[in-house]
């Protein structure tokens, strides 16, 4: 009996053991609860002030971390600055047009690092910024895995074949979200984020100007959208900003999926959606339905994202600033 007891007590320390050390190296809900206990909600503080002060943010400071976990994983190399003239990084290639706000990253970071120094990494930081910009557009509230790693590489080739350009078709997308462990339900789940945020002319007026179709017009698009997107956007055009889900822009809402089954889509990759029967019986089915779905599957597929090849535990470092290794 008392030998039973102490074998089934060694037991029980050993499933301990296993199981911290397999947690210890991954991310968790709350990693910083106990050592920087307000880190979340200094986040979260800061991202309000900026999303009422200036609305648009809202859309690429949620896509940094799509550019972010695409390449190279979840570390922030995608905040990196370059060192050396021979040497950019992932922040100054073409994709970069699209996202902006580094600026909310290091003053977010900077107060971080006053209150808990050393303790939250870049990467967390835009992880829970996303989800903030999700929650400041009247999106879902959803908690988020914490507990990453800084990377200390950031290569401007790397973006090239990891982050999929907006005129891609449904091979490549398929392709590039299988690349990083990501299904065909969170292609189209993800892309929902399409909802908030602008994008420049330059993204999509081939379908206006270049495409196979009467007048260079790409004969997908609904007729009257392409004189509204022509009204707006020149040939050549690489300045202007359209909304991508008109009339809802800066709500996170079911709206994107309304527009794509219109054909009213901006981008080739959205447009994409429909020749897949799972993506696009999706797309039709949120069209229709109340958001719950939706929101749902949106906050599945993001913590899905956030674990892409993310360094945990003793790997990388925390950067005392987001912009440089330490
Ligand atoms: C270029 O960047 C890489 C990683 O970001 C770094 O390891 C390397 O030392 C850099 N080279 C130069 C010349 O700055
Ligand atoms: C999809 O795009 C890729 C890259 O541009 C191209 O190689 C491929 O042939 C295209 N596939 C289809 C089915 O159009
Ligand atoms: C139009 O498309 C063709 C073929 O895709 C390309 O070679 C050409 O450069 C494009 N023209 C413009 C003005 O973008
Ligand atoms: C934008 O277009 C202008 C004129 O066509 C061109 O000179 C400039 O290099 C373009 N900028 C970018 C970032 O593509
Ligand atoms: C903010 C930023 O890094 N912008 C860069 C984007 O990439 C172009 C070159 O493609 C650079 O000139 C910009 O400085």
């Amino acid at each position: 009996m008392a030998s039973n007891a102490s074998s089934l007590t060694t037991l029980l320390t050993l499933v301990v053991f296993l199981l911290f050390g397999l947690t210890s190296a991954q991310l968790k809900f709350g990693f910083y609860n106990h050592v920087c206990p307000e880190a979340e909600a200094i986040v979260f503080k800061e991202m309000a002030q900026v999303i009422s002060k200036a609305p648009s943010l809202a859309g690429p400071l949620l896509r940094l971390q799509y550019h972010d976990c695409f390449v190279r994983g979840c570390d922030a190399s995608v905040l990196l600055n370059p060192t050396a003239a021979n040497n950019q990084t992932e922040k100054i290639t073409l994709p970069n047009l699209s996202i902006r706000g580094f600026g909310v990253i290091d003053r977010i970071k900077a107060k971080l690092e006053a209150a808990c120094p050393g303790i939250v990494s870049c990467a967390d930081v835009i992880t829970l910024v996303a989800r903030d910009a999700v929650i400041l557009t009247h999106g879902p509230y959803f908690q988020v895995q914490t507990g990453r790693r800084d990377g200390t590489i950031s290569l401007a080739q790397d973006v090239i074949g990891n982050l999929v350009p907006p005129t891609s078709n449904l091979t490549t997308l398929k392709a590039a979200f299988h690349k990083k462990g990501l299904n065909v339900k969170d292609m189209v789940v993800l892309s929902g984020a399409h909802t908030i945020g602008t994008s420049h002319c330059s993204a999509f007026s081939s379908r206006l100007y270049n495409s196979t179709g009467k007048g260079g017009v790409d004969p997908t698009l609904d007729k009257r959208y392409v004189e509204r997107l022509k009204g707006k956007c020149r040939p050549n055009d690489n300045t202007t900003l359209v909304e991508m889900d008109p009339g809802s822009f800066r709500t996170f809402d079911t709206g994107y999926f309304k527009q794509v089954a219109k054909r009213r889509s901006l981008f080739l990759s959205d447009e994409a959606l429909l020749h897949d029967e799972e993506t696009r019986a999706y797309v039709e089915r949120q069209a229709k339905a109340n958001p719950e779905q939706f929101f749902g599957d949106f906050a599945e597929s993001m913590l899905k994202m956030g674990r892409v090849e993310v360094l945990t535990g003793k790997e990388g470092e925390i950067r005392k600033v987001c912009g440089a290794v330490n």
